[in-house]
């Protein structure tokens, strides 16, 4: 009998090595995952009646009976009459000598297979990295049946075999019922251990750090980014009172805000709003056109939309056009938008209205390059602002923020502050994604309720509708935050 131990990336590389090396009669002894990829012990001429007979015969055999461990070449293993030699390149006897030995080896073949865990013992199993060689006759047998490795071990991979065929075969072998209820078990269990953790790092900071501990729950309960939070919280002063630290704290997210530092319409130019649907895009650019028009005139705006999707979306943008009394054009391509800005040359302020885009919208991108190509064929610069609903949740802003910021934007436009009941998980994308805010939003009225981006007013802002909106403070939520970020950085 042979025995090898084969390691690769993945589970089917290294069954192919297997079969390779050792060919289709070869037997999985045992695998397990390795730090860089998957490592399996397999075996050619597996005769286990010989095992069995042999192995406690080996009790009293001499030295030469003992399976050896041997560091001269990459061979890990090969056995004659009763001897089973093992070697390996990198000699990881450390590892490996004791299960090899032949006593370990006698007591593992005399003990029935153990399940990792008791019906009610919640302590964690421990964790072999050896070798299992008594679980060989019941690895191999199973492995054998689990369709992806039958399959794989039986059936050569011919030239042919395409690509759909390999991922149909994993995807068919992942969602074996017993793998869904693995994963299922291990989902809970990994749950269950970031409770434990986040309990017991709370308390810790609690203990330790008190002072850093009850600012850090403020900054959370503001709705800041559980990193951002914890980045203010660490420039806390200890020997401070908590009331001297929560100002310096908001003083430091004011100071990290981006705005933008020149207003848009003293500048003018083109100027584009993109951004998921209902955020108030079209509201925002009349909300814009009005108050240029206030200060220069209806005749030096053109307002021009590229949704050319939804009638209704024009007819939005086109009766605020009315009522201002400025032009308004529909764009359904680059060229047309090329054409329009160079035909209106004259113009102090085009703003461009554009369909809603989700991040996760594959034509995103053909859009935006429509709108950048388009501005810069007509020979002019074109600012892009993201237009984001600070009642969003703080998880799809990010989403949307790092979707859009792969095109050049100019900044942000915050909408709809009238409606959110958390501020800080707005404020926390825009200083996370570097995003200068440059107007925000916080009502429907046309042009009221748009105002130039201030630091200092968003910030108190943001603690007002805390004040207003949050309970009093409690552990809880910062634990479990904390929980979610130990496991995000553990996974
Ligand atoms: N409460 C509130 N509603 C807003 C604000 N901005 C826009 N809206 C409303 O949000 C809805 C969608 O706006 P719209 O401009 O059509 O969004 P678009 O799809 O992004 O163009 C409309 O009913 C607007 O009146 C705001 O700042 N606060
Ligand atoms: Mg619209």
């Amino acid at each position: 009998m042979k025995i090898k131990r084969f390691h690769a990336k993945d589970m089917r590389s290294t069954i192919r090595k297997v079969r390779e090396e050792l060919g289709a009669d070869a037997v999985i002894l045992s695998n397990r995952r390795a730090a860089d990829g998957v490592e399996i012990i397999a075996a050619i001429d597996y005769d286990e009646s010989l095992l069995d007979a042999q192995v406690p015969a080996a009790t009293s055999a001499s030295r030469d009976d003992e399976i050896n461990i041997d560091a001269s070449g990459p061979e890990i293993a090969e056995r004659t009459n009763k001897t089973v030699s093992l070697s390996t390149s990198q000699r990881e006897a450390d590892d490996l000598p004791d299960v090899y030995s032949e006593a370990a080896l006698n007591r593992r073949l005399s003990q029935p297979r153990q399940p990792a865990f008791a019906a009610h013992d919640f302590s964690l199993p421990e964790v072999d990295h050896d070798i299992e060689v008594q679980n060989s006759q019941a690895n191999h047998a199973e492995l054998r049946e689990t369709p992806f490795i039958k399959e794989t071990l039986n059936e050569s991979p011919t030239p042919q075999q395409t690509e759909t065929e390999a991922q149909t075969r994993a995807h068919s072998w992942s969602e074996e019922p017993s793998i869904l209820a693995m994963q299922e078990e291990l989902k809970s269990l990994r749950g269950l251990l970031v409770e434990q953790l986040s309990g017991l790092a709370w308390g810790q900071e609690t203990c330790y750090h008190p002072l850093r501990a009850r600012l850090l729950q403020r900054l959370l309960a503001l709705g800041l980014s559980p990193v951002l939070a914890r980045e203010i919280a660490a420039q806390c002063d200890e020997d401070d009172e908590i009331e001297k630290n929560w100002r310096c704290a908001l003083a430091r997210i004011a100071k990290r805000l981006p705005v933008a530092e020149q207003d848009i319409l003293e500048q003018g130019g083109i100027i584009a709003l993109v951004g998921a649907t209902g955020v108030g895009k079209t509201t925002t650019v009349a909300k814009l056109a009005a108050r240029y028009t206030l200060q220069h005139g209806p005749q030096k705006v053109l307002l021009i939309t590229t949704d050319n999707n939804r009638v209704a979306a024009h007819e939005q943008l086109r009766s605020y056009a009315r009522i201002l009394g400025v032009p308004m054009r529909v764009a359904g391509d680059a060229q047309t938008l090329k054409s329009l800005i160079h035909g209106f040359a004259d113009k102090g302020l085009i703003l461009i209205d554009t369909a809603g885009m989700s991040q996760r919208d594959m034509k995103l991108s053909k859009q935006l390059s429509m709108i950048t190509d388009g501005a810069r064929d007509g020979g002019r610069e074109v600012q892009i602002y993201l237009t984001l609903a600070a009642n969003s949740q703080r998880g799809v802003l990010e989403d949307v923020a790092q979707a859009f910021n792969t095109i050049p934007l100019a900044g942000a436009i915050l909408t709809k502050l009238d409606e959110t009941t958390s501020l800080g998980g707005t404020l926390s994308v825009t200083i996370e994604q570097s995003m200068p805010v440059a107007w925000i939003s916080d009502g429907q009225q046309v042009p009221e309720d748009l105002h130039r981006a201030r630091p200092h007013s968003l910030v108190s802002r943001s603690v007002a509708i805390m004040q207003k909106l949050t309970s009093p403070e409690g552990d809880d939520p910062v634990s479990l935050t904390l929980g979610g970020m130990l496991a995000n950085a553990n996974g």
